[in-house]
């Protein structure tokens, strides 16, 4: 496939690569995958980064709303702890870009540890009782983490209409016993539109980065990436 990349795609791209934010090597996931390629968006920590990010997360919400499937939310959720930076930079680009629609908007996240003193509570920001929140993260894999944020979401009251990614890495949902390469199984964020109704978005998918990258990065690197692709790709 040699689908271009829009133009903010591809200066994200550019910064997360600039950033050492993309690297590659050999890297244990959450998930115990031995994948050649890591995405820390961790390693956005410098302004110029922090607003290459924020800006893609920013034309990516807009883009989607001037879609024939706009997405209507109250506040932008940001799983502790990378997500909380995300989403308040967020918060305040979007400001920015479209003040009419969004110079109101809010952010929230979730504390790691419950805390039983001074105001209590798990969440801070934004109450998120009888609100449309969506949530805000760096990357999908297999697809826990974001789970467990809608169950805190929901938890509070709130109703998460979508998640919103910086990378989808395309990966298939864990295999009972093991996760077996060899097991076929659906696809890891297919399953969260499905078992909660929601839309999932990412600025950049696995695909993205190897066409985007080719010829730019060594051809072993490359292969590698190729090969974890097709190792996980989903059965649906
Ligand atoms: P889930 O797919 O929802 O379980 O989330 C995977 C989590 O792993 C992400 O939220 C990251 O914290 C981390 N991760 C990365 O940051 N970058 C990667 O390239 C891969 C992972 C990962 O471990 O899968």
């Amino acid at each position: 496939s040699s689908t271009t990349l829009s133009q903010y795609k591809t200066e994200f791209l550019q910064a997360a690569i600039n950033g050492g934010v993309l690297k590659f090597g050999s890297f244990e996931l959450k998930s115990k995958r031995i994948s050649p390629y890591f995405f820390n968006a961790g390693d956005f920590y410098r302004a110029d980064l922090l607003r290459a990010i924020s800006s893609a997360y920013a034309k990516t919400i807009i883009e989607v709303n001037a879609s024939s499937a706009p997405i209507e939310f109250d506040i932008l959720f940001g799983p502790a702890y990378k997500g909380i930076v995300l989403a308040s930079a967020t918060v305040d680009k979007l400001a920015d870009l479209q003040p009419e629609k969004y110079s109101k908007l809010c952010y929230s996240f979730d504390r790691k540890e419950a805390k039983d003193h001074g105001e209590g509570g798990n969440i801070v920001g934004a109450p998120l009782k009888g609100k449309r929140v969506l949530i805000v993260d760096d990357v999908v894999s297999a697809g826990t983490a974001k789970r467990e944020a809608i169950a805190k979401i929901q938890k509070e009251g709130g109703i998460a209409v979508g998640v919103l990614v910086a990378l989808d890495r395309m990966e298939k949902l864990p295999a009972p016993n093991g996760d077996d390469p060899s097991t076929p199984m659906p696809s890891a964020i297919g399953e969260i539109r499905k078992d909660y109704g929601i839309p999932v978005l990412s600025i950049l998918t696995l695909d993205d980065i190897i066409e985007g990258l080719r010829g730019k990065i060594s051809e072993d690197d490359i292969r590698r990436m190729e090969d974890y692709r097709a190792k996980y790709k989903p059965s649906d």
